[in-house]
């Protein structure tokens, strides 16, 4: 298992669409051991792989609280077969846009179909912070990232702000 290191916005690569998975092979699970371990460290409590600039349809994810134990989930190739009408509202980050914090309205509960670790097609229910965390990662599948929901005014100053720090960090 190695950390990757996570791609920071603003960058092109972010905007990919990713592509589906063809197969759950080893590689497709060593790339999602990665991603968990990645996502521990930074740390995060979901990650999707064009984070780390792999372009595939791969969310990895662990809601477990601290004193809880680790409860880590792979998503491959999820669809939304569900979306509710009413809305929840959750302050979200994001690890390509670190330290910013902003609310975003999102439906309230999804349902999901994906694929498992194991390549075993499976459905879920989702609501709560479950349900906010998929649709930030499906977002990410494609190339949307959780600034884009927010006025323009409040996008671009994020983003403007990131491409300083990335100024300052290549100067250094
Ligand atoms: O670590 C993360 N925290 C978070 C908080 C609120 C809503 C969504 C997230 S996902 C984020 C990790 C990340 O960037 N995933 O793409
Ligand atoms: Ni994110």
């Amino acid at each position: 298992m190695a950390i990757r290191d996570i791609i920071i916005a603003p960058d092109a690569r972010l905007t990919q669409i990713s592509k589906p998975v063809e197969a759950v092979t080893d590689e497709i699970r060593a790339l999602m051991d990665d991603m968990l371990e990645t996502m521990y460290a930074a740390p995060g409590i979901g990650l999707a792989a064009i984070q780390v600039g792999v372009p595939l349809r791969i969310i990895v994810m662990d809601l477990a609280r601290e004193d809880e134990e680790p409860d880590p989930r792979y998503f491959v190739n999820p669809e939304i077969l569900e979306i509710s009408d009413d809305l929840a509202t959750y302050a979200e980050g994001c690890l390509s846009v670190p330290d910013f914090y902003e609310d975003v309205e999102r439906p309230a509960h999804v349902r999901v179909r994906y694929l498992d670790y194991d390549g075993e097609l499976r459905e879920i229910e989702a609501d709560e912070m479950l349900a906010t965390c998929l649709q930030h990662e499906m977002d990410h599948l494609e190339g949307i990232l959780f600034v884009d929901h927010l006025s323009k005014l409040k996008r671009s100053m994020i983003l403007k702000k990131l491409q300083k720090q990335k100024r300052i960090q290549e100067s250094v």
